[in-house]
């Protein structure tokens, strides 16, 4: 049997390699594709070794998919309404979405960063970025429902996060545009050493409550990108910035014009102890705090005012730049601590710091300068070696946890492979095109998986069907687990993943919750059975508690509605269960369909504007009578005298 599938496989390899040859090189085809395909084959019924979660980027959400199979297992809503579950739409989540400036619908999605514990990851939580209305996510990794959404007030382009240090103590946010601090009315033109760049601090409670702690108000340069420290560097977060020159117009000229930029080097636990004494000054920011409740289904918005702003300067020995050629990008941690890699994107060599150098040269005030107050390190006495013309366009680097480094080049199309230990390049492979991001499972941890890498390409091109003028992006699989890198398989992904992050499926699997205990139920209008089912009217809003349960609606005819009533249906899932959704959707609804699992109740809201006998139904296909779970709503004039009824069975 098993030759059968071999001989299959390679026969279908045989013929994706051939009638795709301009693609791909010669050497292939043939039995070494057949190989290939056995390493990302995942046979019917059976699971991936890994999860990867993909920013969705301008999709607001995440991806879930299976390593090596690069099959897609869920999409999460995050930050955008999602009308396949009604998230955002349904009363109870519309909260997650509300902001200072209101309700936001959409949100650009960076970079995924799962929870540690002791360096490691630990499976509880993910966290994600909100790049254009400054927001940082926490989604559980046993309900894949998104949690808990924070705003960070005083700062624009939350790009350089979310990233979470060791212990996930701290997760972090930065500006990526340099605004006025605080926000006021000023020609654009003044910008220079007005606007500022705070960098945002975010506590996470044992239970994964989010606190914003403090910002530090930084020069006005652009943040970019953040990691914290591990090992010996715990306790720091390293950030690149760029636009040192603090230009604001014709910025692909006027940024690029200094040698060098910065990374900023932050001791945060030095500033969390300044802060615990009392250090700070409380400024102004208004920012939404939203919660989502496991127990009664629901979300609540807060809206919180002032925020603890540090001064950098006026914290000792806590905040340092360190020079770093062109306009950086990636700022990577290598899983000792040790290295710090920065991306200069126009930067022909890639430069590499030493952690305990630094220590140094702060220890012996080596510093060659000073920028709004902040000490300036010397490059060269904090470096720990270059890895010489790797590239073109250097962006992100990741660690297998075996001394290698691999980093993305945009403009050569490539990953290279480098020894930490001698920073030569020790491999290089072409990426199909222009990759962003890559991703090793665990990469940005003290231990990395190591196995396999993902390539998160920018530019899809030819490498799949033509679907019109946009593709998916694609993403590109590694194996990573010899000498050398070997291309295993292609794989679209949805939005633009600007990053990812993978986790060995069992640390989640084993947690992974299967359905909401009924009895555990909190919501104000749930209905436990359907003896509980019932209509209230009050003026003209009108309340139902309805259940559902393979495979009808209770109550399944309703009469006495008017026109000009709102209309809650407020729907509980009896079954108890695994994997058994039911859906809920009305005509005229101006809103999405609800989709809800056992155990949970959600509520959709109807407007019913015109008399008549309007249905319903479960859009999840349920059981052999799905088309039959069904009802009707009667709706008559606003003046009507029609007496409220509902009926199951009359
Ligand atoms: S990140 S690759 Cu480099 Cu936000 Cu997009
Ligand atoms: Cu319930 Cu279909």
């Amino acid at each position: 049997m098993k030759k059968l599938i071999n001989y299959a496989l390679a026969l279908v390899a045989l013929m994706f390699f051939t009638n795709c040859g301009d693609n791909n090189n010669a050497k292939n085809s043939g039995a070494m594709s057949a190989s290939k395909a056995e390493q990302v084959y995942v046979a019917p019924g059976e699971h991936d070794e890994y999860y990867a979660f993909f920013s969705g980027g301008y999709s607001g959400n995440i991806t879930v998919a299976g390593l090596p199979s690069g099959r897609m297992l869920k999409e999460i809503p995050v930050f955008s309404q999602f009308p396949t579950s009604g998230y955002g739409y349904s009363e109870e989540t519309k909260a997650m979405l509300n902001t200072s400036f209101g309700f936001v619908p959409w949100g650009d999605a960076h970079h995924p960063d799962i929870s540690q514990t002791n360096g490691e990851l630990d499976g509880r939580w993910i966290f994600i970025n909100e790049n254009n209305t400054p927001r940082i996510a926490r989604i559980s990794l046993a309900t894949f429902e998104t949690e808990e959404i924070i705003e960070l007030p005083n700062s624009a382009g939350n790009h350089a996060s979310s990233f979470v240090t060791e212990n996930t103590e701290y997760i972090v946010a930065g500006t990526r545009f340099a605004v006025p601090n605080p926000q006021r009315d000023m020609p654009i033109s003044d910008m220079k050493g007005e606007f500022k760049g705070p960098l945002s601090f975010v506590s996470i409670a044992e239970d994964g409550r989010m606190n914003l702690e403090f910002q530090l108000n930084m020069p006005g340069f652009n943040y970019d990108l953040a990691h914290p420290g591990r090992n010996k560097s715990h306790g720091w977060f390293f950030f690149t910035s760029y636009n040192t020159e603090e230009a604001n117009t014709l910025m692909e000229v006027n940024a690029s014009q200094n040698d060098k930029d910065y990374i900023a080097a932050v001791n945060w636990q030095k500033i969390a102890e300044y802060v615990k004494n009392g250090g700070g000054k409380k400024v102004s920011g208004t920012y939404a705090h939203n919660i989502y409740d496991e127990k009664t289904h629901t979300a609540t918005s807060t809206i919180k005012e002032g925020v603890t702003m540090v001064d950098p300067r006026e914290v000792e020995g806590a905040v340092f730049y360190i020079p770093i050629p062109k306009s950086p990008h990636g700022c990577d941690v290598d899983p000792s601590g040790q290295y710090i890699v920065g991306s200069g994107k126009l930067s022909t060599d890639l430069s590499v710091y030493d952690f305990d150098k630094m220590i140094t040269a702060i220890d012996n005030k080596d510093f060659v300068d000073n920028s709004y107050g902040i000490p300036v390190l010397s490059y060269e006495n904090t470096l720990a070696g270059v890895v010489t013309q790797p590239g073109l366009g250097p962006l992100h680097t990741e660690f297998d946890g075996k001394g290698n480094a691999y980093t993305t080049f945009f403009i050569s199309s490539e990953v290279v492979k480098w020894s930490l230990e001698t920073f030569e390049v020790l491999d290089r492979q072409p990426t199909f095109y222009s990759v962003g991001h890559l991703m090793i499972p665990g990469g940005n941890s003290r231990k990395p998986f190591g196995k396999y890498l993902v390539a998160l390409n920018k530019i899809t091109k030819d490498r799949y069907l033509p679907t019109g003028p946009e593709l998916e992006h694609s993403a590109q699989l590694y194996d990573i687990s010899g000498d050398k890198m070997e291309l295993l398989s292609d794989f679209p992904t949805h939005g633009e993943p600007h990053y990812a992050a993978g986790i060995r499926a069992d640390i989640i699997k084993k947690k992974s919750k299967k359905y909401y205990e009924l009895s555990e139920n909190e919501h104000p209008y749930v209905a436990k059975n359907e003896s509980e089912a019932k209509v209230t009217r009050n003026g003209n809003e009108v309340h139902i508690r309805m259940t559902t349960i393979r495979s009808h609606f209770a109550p399944d005819n309703i009469e006495g509605i008017k026109v000009g009533d709102k209309v809650y249906f407020h729907i509980t899932n009896l079954e108890q269960d695994f994997d058994v959704p039911h859906g809920f959707s009305i005509i005229g609804a101006n809103t999405s369909e609800i989709l809800v699992m056992p155990g949970q109740t959600k509520t959709i809201v109807w407007e019913p504007k015109r008399e008549g006998v309007w249905p319903f139904y479960c859009t999840d296909f349920c059981s052999a009578l799905h088309q039959e779970m069904q009802g009707y709503v009667r709706v008559s004039a606003k003046n009507s005298d029609t007496p409220l009824k509902y009926t199951l069975d009359e």
